[in-house]
């Protein structure tokens, strides 16, 4: 099974894959956990180009250098984890692309799906976990964490955007889970940690 978790920034996508990879662990659930951009060798040296806030990318180089990680994380990791047959639990995929480029950036949505399914070879997650929860709240929440953990801003270019551009990301990845709602379910991001986990479980088929 191929799961991805997806969301506006801060929206708790690593705090839930931290208890889910918990709770899989638990069932014996033989499993890879991963992530965009930066789930393989490619991915990571693309990693601080796309995320540090001196980098000044023009907005197709950004799509493709997104693509490009996840072209290979695709092939070089996520395939051959599902031919052996274990799942896939990775945070953020081709949702985010249409999300930020496509709905924040401007880009043409359609076009972005199609470009998608080249880079991945029409691979798409069996399941998509859509942590929902208002901009202004999970900015926050990211901006205490960095504060707490004395992050600096380096990984913060896309926190950096005005609330305009992630209120549209937030809308695209709704309109995302409406246009294919057998493949997503939005679970209310705002529930404490434990609550949303249960609906996480809920969401794929496991018991409480
Ligand atoms: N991007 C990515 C694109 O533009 N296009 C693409 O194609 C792709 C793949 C990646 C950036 O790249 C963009 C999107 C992103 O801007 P990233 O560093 O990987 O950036 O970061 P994000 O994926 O955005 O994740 P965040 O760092 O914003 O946060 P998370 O993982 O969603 O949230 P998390 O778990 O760290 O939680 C944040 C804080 O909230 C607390 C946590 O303790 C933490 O302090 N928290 C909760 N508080 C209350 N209730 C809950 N339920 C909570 N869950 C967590």
């Amino acid at each position: 099974m191929f799961i991805t978790v997806e969301g506006v920034e801060g929206a708790g996508k690593s705090t839930l894959m931290n208890m889910l990879a918990q709770s899989f662990e638990t069932r014996g659930i033989v499993f890879l956990r991963t992530r965009e951009p930066g789930g393989c060798d490619l991915g990571a040296s693309l990693r601080p180009l796309l995320l540090d806030v001196s980098s000044s990318l023009d907005s197709r180089a950004e799509l493709f250098l997104f693509l490009a990680d996840r072209a290979q994380h695709v092939a070089e990791t996520i395939r051959p984890a599902l031919l052996r047959g274990d799942w896939v639990l990775c945070d953020r995929y081709a949702d985010s692309t249409i999300a930020y480029q496509g709905y924040g950036r401007g880009m043409d949505t359609d076009r972005l799906q199609e470009l998608n399914d080249y880079a991945t070879g029409g691979l798409w997650p069996d399941r998509t976990l859509l942590l929902d929860l208002p901009v202004e709240t999970g900015l926050a929440r990211a901006l205490a964490r960095n504060g707490r953990e004395g992050l600096t801003q380096s990984e913060g270019r896309f926190e950096a955007e005005e609330l305009a551009f992630h209120q549209r990301i937030r809308e695209g990845f709704l309109a995302r889970a409406a246009r294919w709602p057998e493949r997503f379910r939005v679970l209310d991001a705002t529930l404490e940690p434990e609550a949303l986990l249960r609906q996480a479980l809920t969401a794929l088929g496991l018991s409480c």
